[in-house]
């Protein structure tokens, strides 16, 4: 918490996107009786998860396990996670006409979110802050508009461009409910947030500025201050002082950007986290240390950094080098 306020801290945080899920085999026993959605839905079972995780790893924070996509039910879509695609949301939103036709949605049908934060702050550590999080309406009106994960965005991007007024129509209602999503995170026991605009990358300058920048922006406004906001995406070398300006106390910096760079255009103004390449974490421990020495001395030192990879863990990781990675860190930052 003193890192994100870009006080001196003890030593460097750490904490790692995609810390809870595939690479841990206690996960995939769980993931092998009941569907992910199933998961997410069970309080019980995303406590155990998000707990068993930060406790493994002796990671400073724990993120709530669940997934941006939830929000897309409220929205009236319907949802379904299929072995080895990923989401699918079918039919997707591809005509102009389709936003009038979305619910109004309710922040109270999330109520199975509020109650996994409430039951993880009461089982964590008191000295380990909980992480709340959502996804930013661009990356969510993508997974709506695409209907899934894409490489190319041709559908969103087409949609943007030639149909701004329900665009901004659609991001504006993903935003009130985004808003009211995370205010009820905080309110059962969130101590920061995160905003997860995951392919955002794929705007130019321009493009986030007209389309996207605005409504992000709707949402940090609305939350209240004193509650460190995160803000990350991935391929946003481009846009940092873009997403910065949308807002976030904290900017995350994915792994293509340099640490050093980023602490130049923006240390003066925010924390930052990141920013180690997740594949690092499949090589050899020498490797690793390497790898994180370097990272180390881009920071050289400066307060209000917070250690994460510059995007989740893959599946293929071994938690022993994971384990080896928030050891070193401790170690190498400890002052
Ligand atoms: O068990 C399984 O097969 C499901 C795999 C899985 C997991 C473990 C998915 C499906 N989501 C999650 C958990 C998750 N998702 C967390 C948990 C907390 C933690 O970090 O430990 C979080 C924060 C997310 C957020 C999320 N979901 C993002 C943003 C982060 C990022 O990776 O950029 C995105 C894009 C998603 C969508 C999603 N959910 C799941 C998958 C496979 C995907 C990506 C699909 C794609 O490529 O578009």
């Amino acid at each position: 918490m003193r890192a994100c306020r870009r006080e001196p801290a003890a030593r460097t945080p750490i904490w790692l996107m995609r810390q809870a899920g595939r690479y841990m085999a206690e996960y995939r026993e769980l993931r092998s009786r009941v569907s992910f959605l199933e998961l997410c839905k069970s309080p019980d079972l995303a406590t155990q998860v998000t707990v068993e995780a930060r406790e493994k790893l002796g990671v400073d924070a724990a993120i709530l396990f669940s997934d941006i996509l939830t929000v897309v039910e409220p929205l009236g879509f319907k949802l379904e996670f299929t072995k080895g695609e990923g989401p699918s949301i079918d039919p997707p939103l591809r005509s102009p006409d389709g936003v009038d036709r979305l619910s109004r949605p309710d922040p109270a049908e999330l109520e199975y979110v509020y109650a996994a934060c409430r039951q993880i702050r009461q089982e964590l550590p008191p000295d380990i802050p909980l992480i709340g999080f959502a996804g930013a309406p661009f990356t969510i009106a993508s997974y709506l508009i695409e209907g899934g994960p894409s490489k190319s965005f041709e559908h969103t991007k087409l949609f943007m461009l030639n149909s701004p007024q329900a665009w901004h129509e659609l991001l504006g209602r993903i935003a009130d409910l985004t808003t009211g999503y995370l205010t009820r995170q905080i309110e059962a026991g969130c101590q920061a947030i995160q905003l997860f605009d995951s392919w955002v990358g794929c705007l130019s300058p321009e493009l986030y500025r007209e389309f996207v920048l605005p409504h992000s922006a709707r949402i940090f406004a609305s939350l209240p201050k004193q509650v460190p906001q995160i803000h990350f995406g991935r391929g946003t070398g481009q846009l940092l002082e873009l997403c910065h300006a949308a807002g976030g106390s904290v900017i995350g910096v994915d792994y293509m950007t340099s640490l050093e760079a980023a602490f130049e255009r923006l240390g003066e103004v925010a924390a930052l986290q990141g920013n180690l390449d997740p594949v690092v974490l499949l090589a050899d421990r020498k490797v690793i240390r390497q790898r994180l020495e370097l990272m180390l001395r881009q920071v050289g030192g400066r307060p209000g950094h917070i250690f994460n990879l510059g995007h989740g863990l893959l599946p293929t990781t071994p938690v022993d080098n994971v384990r080896f990675l928030v050891d070193e860190v401790h170690r190498l930052t400890s002052r």
